[in-house]
């Protein structure tokens, strides 16, 4: 009787939404629904008024949907009236209305940018609805919050072909994304040719070889990489594609940093000699531009060839992770110091971007830069995008400059959107489709004067770790309609749910059209948690929890095994496999967990310093969880501590055997973590008194590469208590020389 009232409320619940809520993404601010449908016809007539470029994109949309025909008359099934402008009026040039009754499609705009926006409204309720024609008459007004609602790909770290590029706008267009990032030149190469100096793309558009795999495995797969760029030809198509989707396409020029493959090309721009050559690696160079006369005319000149391609209103100059090395050292830089009265290398970057703000301004163009170029000061008309959290956005909109918000944490598309076990490898991080979704563009510090001064949002694509285009679509799908919904400003967390009940929907079209998303919202995520003196694993899902599939035997799940029901005993070593299915069909990919057991598993310790909040994971337990320390996923499975020993009691329960004590630690110089200088192991049956049983030194550690198997003789005991000495302060000659080494350990075990 309960279940039949459930599946009631259930029932009663779908229909309420599927009558409230239309499937579309970004949702509209204004929506009435009213009785009635337009059915869809066989041949969908259009009226031969309707703005041109924009129907034939419409047309090219919906060509393996519908048949098309024009006619003059006023009865078609679409037609279009332009409003006329009025100055008093709210609304803004994007605003567009949809009214579709039984008889008729009606689109109203200011513009032909409206108008395109209504389409992709009407080409998402059509396809919505493709199985039984009929779209429920709906007058919708609409408008976007944010004037700027940006995607960002980076095609340096990996290179995309044209026919690429324009698929990745075809995507912003569909979700009304209106601006496209165009990240071109980057320390592993420049990709945009430029006529004066051809070098930049015959040197610096190639690489000798590329880093492969997580950047701790420091591999290379000694494969030449490019030469790879666009050529102007190619670019201004490119610019004409986007524009005829609205979209304005924002070059990216980096500058002072990051600028490795144009010194390859002009080693005469930098402050040392050189030779130079493109990295082959990720990360942040120390040789950048050097703040010459002839620096600032190259970049004058290749600026003055980007903005003859590109149309828009600003030029990105990038700005960010420019190390002061050589600036420090550098003559030249010191002089210009002095002479222009700057602070220090910082009011020299600030001087940088200042004289270059004054050579775009020239030609009537503004700058944006990463919140880097706040440093020493801000070019006076600069618009600054916020990366490395909001201050920047807040800084530069409490100071009257225009901030575009794409903080790390919300918006880095290359970071994980699922378990990393279950997701191609990426730059690290966790921003779920639910993260992004949260997330609010104007900071809360900010008074509604200041909150104007807040462009918009954007979503970052850094392709280090992102090969081919399959990736990129599985990095930005699904979380860029969350960020199309952020944009636009009908997003609101408490409303998850049903925003994912709609991405789910959108999941349909995007397999007619062959896209490769990502599947992480039916991932089944697993939890450690102590039962009965040893652990268990307990999986979950956003979804049914009566979906959960699992096997132990190493096999991938099928819809007939195991249905989870309670959190499974691991009291020995193996292998839990989980997957989420959907009426026998498998929705997300397979999670698997490997457990190593121990005597010490899931028994009760104590740590007698605790590791450093950003690497503390699930504490103490952490080290006696059964999951063995994976070298990817620094945050998760290892617990960090900076400039501190390990001291962890393990209380056994009782007197237990053993003969063997394992544990496992990193060496990683260039991230600051060393591998630990000795270790000691004690025993004890009171918890009081330890006995000394073992002891090793640096040289046996590094011998064993970390993973450390002590043989201890035949213990009998209740007590096992381990000390991991912290390497101490960095030695000179390596990264972080001079600072407290990180020692980073995990899962300590006795056999
Ligand atoms: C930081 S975001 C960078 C990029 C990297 C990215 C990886 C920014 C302005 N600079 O060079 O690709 O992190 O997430």
């Amino acid at each position: 009787m309960i279940r039949a009232i459930l599946i009631f409320f259930v029932l009663l619940s779908n229909t309420i939404f599927s009558q409230n809520k239309l499937n579309l993404i970004p949702y509209p601010h204004n929506v009435n629904i009213n009785e009635g449908n337009f059915t869809l016809p066989e041949t969908f007539i259009l009226n031969s008024e309707l703005p041109k470029n924009e129907t034939e994109y419409f047309k090219k949309r919906l060509s393996s949907d519908l048949k098309f025909k024009e006619s003059n008359k006023s009865d078609a099934n679409l037609v279009y009236s332009q409003l006329p402008k009025s100055g008093k009026s709210e609304q803004n040039d994007e605003f567009y209305s949809l009214e579709i009754t039984p008889k008729q499609i009606q689109i109203k705009s200011y513009t032909k940018q409206g108008y395109f926006l209504a389409l992709q409204t009407l080409i998402q309720l059509i396809q919505s609805n493709q199985k039984d024609k009929k779209i429920p008459a709906v007058k919708i007004e609409d408008q976007p919050k944010f004037a700027w609602r940006g995607m960002h790909l980076d095609v340096c770290r990996h290179f995309f072909t044209v026919e690429e590029v324009k698929q990745y706008i075809d995507y912003l267009a569909m979700y009304k994304l209106n601006t496209f990032h165009w990240h071109l030149t980057d320390d592993q190469g420049w990709r945009i040719e430029i006529k004066k100096y051809p070098k930049l793309t015959t040197v610096g558009a190639k690489r000798k070889e590329s880093m492969i795999g997580a950047y701790v495995d420091n591999t290379f797969d000694g494969k030449p990489y490019g030469p790879y760029f666009y050529t102007q030809d190619q670019i201004k198509d490119v610019v004409k594609y986007a524009t005829e989707r609205h979209i304005t396409v924002v070059p990216e020029i980096e500058m002072p940093g990051h600028a490795l493959a144009a010194l390859t090309a002009y080693s005469e721009l930098a402050c040392t000699k050189g030779p130079f050559e493109p990295a082959t690696k990720w990360g942040v160079f120390d040789d950048v531009f050097c703040p010459k006369e002839e620096t600032f005319k190259f970049l004058e000149n290749v600026l003055d060839e980007v903005i003859e391609l590109f149309p828009s209103k600003y030029i990105h100059i990038g700005g960010d992770e420019c190390p002061k090395t050589r600036w420090k050292e550098c003559a030249h830089c010191q002089a210009l110091i002095k002479k222009n009265n700057l602070k220090d290398e910082h009011g020299l970057q600030s001087y940088f971007i200042q004289t270059i703000e004054k050579h775009v301004n020239s030609k009537g163009r503004k700058i944006i830069g990463w919140d880097e170029i706040l440093e020493g000061g801000l070019a006076p008309n600069a618009a600054v995008m916020s990366w490395t959290g909001i201050k920047g956005g807040v800084e530069a909109a409490k100071s009257g400059h225009f901030a575009v918000m794409t903080p790390g944490s919300y918006c880095y598309f290359d970071h994980y959107q699922g378990d990393p076990q279950t997701e191609p490898l990426a730059f690290g991080g966790f921003t779920p489709l639910d993260k992004v979704y949260s997330y609010n563009p104007i900071p809360e510090e900010l008074n509604a004067q200041q909150a104007k001064y807040i462009l918009g949002v954007q979503a970052n694509l850094w392709t280090e770790y992102i090969l081919d285009f399959k990736t990129v679509q599985y990095q930005i799908f699904p979380r860029m309609m969350a960020l199309s919904e952020v944009g636009w400003g009908t997003s609101d967390s408490k409303n998850y749910k049903e925003f994912e009940g709609r991405v789910i929907n959108q999941f349909k079209l995007l397999d007619k059209m062959g896209v490769n998303y990502a599947k992480s919202i039916y991932n089944v995520t697993g939890k450690v948690i102590s039962a009965n003196n040893g652990i268990s694993y307990e999986l979950s899902t956003s979804q049914n929890p009566n979906g959960i599939r699992y096997t132990l035997d190493g096999t991938n799940p099928t819809a007939n095994s195991q249905t989870y029901q309670n959190p499974i005993p691991v009291s020995k070593s193996m292998t839990i496999k989980s997957a989420y299915f959907e009426n026998g069909e498998l929705k997300s990919a397979v999670s698997s967990q490997e457990f190593i057991t121990s005597k010490t598993t899931g028994k009760t310790i104590t740590l007698e310093q605790q590791p450093s909040e950003n690497y503390s994971f699930g504490g103490a337990f952490t080290l006696i969880d059964g999951i063995v320390g994976n070298v990817k996923q620094l945050g998760k499975t290892w617990l960090g501590f900076q400039g501190k020993d390990v001291v962890a009691t393990i209380d056994l329960g009782q007197k237990t055997q053993f003969s063997e004590v394992y544990f496992n630690t990193l060496d990683n110089k260039g991230s600051w973590i060393h591998f630990a200088k000795s270790a000691q192991v004690f025993v004890s049956d009171d918890g009081k008194s330890f006995k000394m049983i073992k002891e090793i030194g640096k040289d046996e550690i590094l011998a064993a590469k970390g993973k450390i198997k002590l043989n201890v003789g035949n213990q009998n005991s209740k007590y096992l208590k381990i000390k991991i000495e912290n390497a101490g302060i960095i030695p000179a000659g390596n990264p972080g020389a001079d600072s407290k080494a990180w020692l980073f350990v995990d899962e300590i075990g006795a056999l």
